[in-house]
């Protein structure tokens, strides 16, 4: 355990302190600036030059952002993700740009090798997040009764596939949990405890030769993250280069959930995706009910089962959830903002909701100058410059933000959203923040950044 902060008192969760936001109209305006600057027509990209194409959650978030100003043009944000949906029903966590420069990029999938691909897309062979549900409801929010209901009709049997998908083929025992075969699925790519099982597992021999050299370093002129954002910021190129190493064995195996599982230890039930689909199972359900569709009797019981298996991540000792290992079944101890997730799914009890309230206000835990960090501050893996290792993330604070409001922790929910305006008011639309002193870092012009100021700016204190 690498987590020693003190917040198992009985003092219910503090008031935060408030900060201050000036002129936020023109916030709003310089983050729509930024969505119509990366809109390649009928999809936006992440930021420009190093995400030149479609990512999954990427585009949810800019869907709940974009609606604020073009209602139609965040449908299409969301057609266009499911263009790249897969005849089994998975939606891929990118669709490639068709340009012939992007040739490389696509022939290192080659989804094309798995019958299930479209035909006229070529995507990743993995998923991302299931933040699909949320960003068409949120749309539908924005519309008349009439106008919503047949948006939700429109998008409703590519949902419910995705969701049939995300049970029948990545919950193949029936547990209640779904798997991850990379951490590029969890949306967190370096997070801690993917990067220990990535070093327990598959570290492939010849990385393992290349790290006891020099020529490891490298590795980094052949990246193409490094040529935008300081190697600091980013995975080391041990992880980086295993990484690609595990994608191409995915790929040997024609992204085949069977033939993956087959020998492989590195599947984990991740807590974070999970708290996203027990979130988007309800939103499902809601939106079943409002154009009166039928959800199979069998995956209703399986959302139900999700919400009682999330409680077997629990760990009392340290009073927290944490992910798991899918064949060994361990939790996998090492701390990270995942273990707030549990407040965005919306299923555990309040109590527990308090108790990681608490970790939010703990000022060696969540609680830095500028939270949420991705990774709690006392944790040995705390790195507040890089990555999924320490920054802060804005789409992980609008979905923390969205927990706590749920739960009633409206003042928490309140100090959070205006921190978060606040560091970006600041720092510019940067794609993360150094959690202690707000300084922007990654890429500038991040797309989910400026949607969901927006969207933040939107929400009424
Ligand atoms: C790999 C696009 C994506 C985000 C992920 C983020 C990063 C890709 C990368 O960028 O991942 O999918 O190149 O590292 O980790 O959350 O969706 O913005």
């Amino acid at each position: 355990m690498d987590k020693t902060g003190d917040f198992s008192t009985d003092m219910p969760p503090q008031t935060p302190k408030k900060h201050s936001l000036k002129d936020t109209k023109h916030l709003a305006q310089t983050a729509q600036e930024v969505l119509e600057h990366n809109d390649e027509g009928y999809y936006t990209v992440p930021a420009p030059h190093l995400y030149p194409h479609q990512w999954l959650w990427d585009s949810c978030f800019i869907a709940i952002g974009m609606r604020h100003y073009d209602i139609d043009r965040a449908k299409l944000e969301i057609l266009s993700i499911l263009r790249g949906q897969w005849t089994n029903g998975m939606v891929p966590h990118m669709i490639f740009n068709a340009d012939p420069k992007y040739r490389r990029d696509r022939n290192i999938w080659r989804s094309w090798i798995n019958p299930h691909s479209p035909d006229d897309a070529i995507t990743s062979g993995i998923t991302q997040p299931p933040v699909l549900a949320e960003a068409v409801q949120r749309i539908g929010s924005s519309m008349k009764l009439a106008e919503r209901r047949s948006w939700y009709k429109m998008v409703w049997p590519a949902l419910l596939a995705y969701h049939e998908w995300l049970y029948y083929e990545r919950d193949p025992h029936n547990e209640g949990l779904t798997l991850q075969i990379h951490p590029w699925e969890t949306g967190l790519d370096n997070t801690p405890p993917w990067m220990h099982e990535l070093h327990e597992h598959v570290l492939p021999w010849w990385v393992r030769v290349l790290r006891a050299t020099k020529v490891i370093g490298l590795v980094r002129f052949i990246r193409r993250d490094t040529r935008f954002v300081p190697v600091d910021q980013r995975f080391d190129n041990v992880e980086a280069l295993t990484l690609f190493s595990v994608q191409r064995r995915l790929r040997r195996k024609s992204y085949d959930s069977n033939k993956v599982l087959n020998h492989s230890l590195f599947t984990v039930e991740d807590l974070s995706f999970n708290c996203i689909l027990i979130r988007a199972n309800t939103i499902l359900q809601e939106i079943a009910k409002s154009i009166r569709e039928e959800i199979p009797a069998e995956l209703l019981e399986r959302f139900k089962k999700s919400e009682k298996a999330l409680e077997e991540l629990w760990e009392p000792y340290a009073q927290e959830y944490f992910s798991r290992n899918f064949i060994t079944h361990k939790l996998l101890k090492q701390s990270s903002v995942a273990s707030l997730m549990p407040l965005y799914a919306g299923c555990i009890t309040k109590e527990r909701a308090e108790l990681l309230v608490k970790t939010l206000e703990n000022e060696h835990l969540f609680g830095t100058p500028y939270p949420v960090p991705t990774v709690p501050m006392s944790a040995s893996t705390f790195d507040a410059d890089r990555y999924w290792q320490g920054p802060t993330w804005v789409n992980m604070n609008w979905m923390i933000i969205d927990g706590l409001r749920r739960y009633g922790f409206k003042d928490h929910a309140q100090a959070l959203r205006e921190t978060t305006l606040e560091m970006v008011g600041n720092g510019g639309f940067y794609e993360y923040f150094n959690p202690l002193t707000g300084k922007p870092l990654g890429v500038p012009e991040f797309s989910w950044t400026a949607a969901l100021t927006l969207d933040l700016l939107h929400k009424k204190s």
